[in-house]
């Protein structure tokens, strides 16, 4: 089976990022195009929900995790931010009293910030300063933010002090590490936001559209709240075809648990594949690939008219997630030529 010529993978997190790499691994051996790379061409479409205006700079986690992922360079350790980082500024900023402190603002990443928010006031769109910033780093895909438009997503908790409120994603996921009951997700901007150019269409004219290993609720599920996604991917001609972030009742990485509690979807592969639900049932994916130890998943999820199947998913290492990959593609009814 040759590699399909378009495949999009809606992203967000560590998780994304690192099966980007396994993807690109496969299709550079299986479909290469000579020069070390691959024909097919692949899109990802970037959750943005997790973008926060720090000390005045406009950072933008998700997009910047696969840029620096798949450019070659993020910290290995850390999953985000860059290899051999300092953190001076950070601790400048700190020693001003200056809040927030508890956001790990890298001494290099600083000047993607930097650039980033420099056009964005120049009035450069969010869309723009991403293929700017991906003409230097090269990641070997087309990285598209979900919107252009501000949709960021801030978590409801009980404050002490304060009752409830409302504070960004980032404030709870770094700061309360996600130990903060959320009672809610809310996305501010949402209702305005609108897809960035090219993002229903890379949805609607894929060959293969893909949900990589990303947290469901606040990355992929941030970016089906976009205006016109959720329904593009309902509604393209494309198998859809999922990767569940849970193994054995936990995420990977991360705190998807937390996350999908809030939204009441159990912690399980099956409870994951069941939320995006089945496409011939008005659902988002066509298949859904668990891991070997999740064999319970698939009776019911086929139940459910989702496509199957058990293979390794932990993503330890770019030949285990090009194998990762693989068994994904190979979910795929056999559609090309
Ligand atoms: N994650 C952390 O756990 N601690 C941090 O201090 C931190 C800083 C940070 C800075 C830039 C960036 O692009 C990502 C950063 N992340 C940090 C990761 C980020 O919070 C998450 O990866 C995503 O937002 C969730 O997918």
């Amino acid at each position: 089976m040759t590699a399909p010529a378009r495949i999009t993978v809606l992203s967000g997190g560590i998780g994304g990022a690192r099966f980007l790499v396994g993807l690109l691994a496969h299709l550079r051996a299986t479909d290469p195009d000579g020069r070390g790379g691959t024909r097919t061409e692949v899109t990802v479409i970037g959750n943005t929900g997790d973008d926060i205006w720090v000390h005045g700079m406009r950072v933008c986690p998700d997009l910047d995790t696969v840029m620096y992922t798949l450019g070659g360079g993020i910290s290995a350790e850390r999953g985000w931010g860059r290899e051999g980082e300092t953190f001076t500024v950070k601790e400048e900023l700190a020693a001003y009293g200056v809040e927030p402190t508890w956001f790990g603002l890298g001494d290099k990443d600083l000047a993607t910030h930097l650039i980033r928010t420099q056009s964005l006031q120049s009035g450069y769109t969010l869309s723009e300063v991403t293929a700017a910033l991906c003409d230097h780093w090269q990641p070997g895909v087309t990285l598209l933010p979900m919107s252009d438009d501000r949709a960021e997503t801030h978590v409801v908790v009980d404050d002490p002090d304060q009752g409830r409120v409302a504070i960004h994603f980032q404030e709870w996921w770094i700061r309360h590490r996600a130990a903060l009951p959320a009672h809610a997700f809310v996305m501010v901007g949402i209702e305005e936001a609108r897809p960035a150019p090219g993002v229903l269409e890379a949805i609607a004219e894929a060959d293969l559209v893909l949900l990589p290993p990303s947290n469901p609720v606040v990355s992929v599920g941030a970016i089906l709240q976009v205006r016109g996604i959720a329904e593009a991917l309902r509604s393209t001609p494309a198998p859809v075809v999922g990767v569940s972030p849970i193994i054995g009742g936990a995420p990977v990485r991360g705190m998807a648990d937390a996350c999908l509690t809030t939204i009441g979807v159990q912690t399980s592969a099956a409870a994951v594949g069941l939320h995006y639900g089945a496409r011939t049932a008005g659902g988002y994916v066509d298949a859904w690939l668990v891991a070997d130890t999740d064999a319970e998943a698939l009776e019911p999820l086929r139940a459910a008219g989702i496509a199957a199947a058990c293979a390794p998913l932990l993503m330890s290492d770019p030949e285990t997630t090009a194998a990762l990959a693989a068994a994904t593609l190979a979910l795929v009814p056999a559609r090309w030529p």
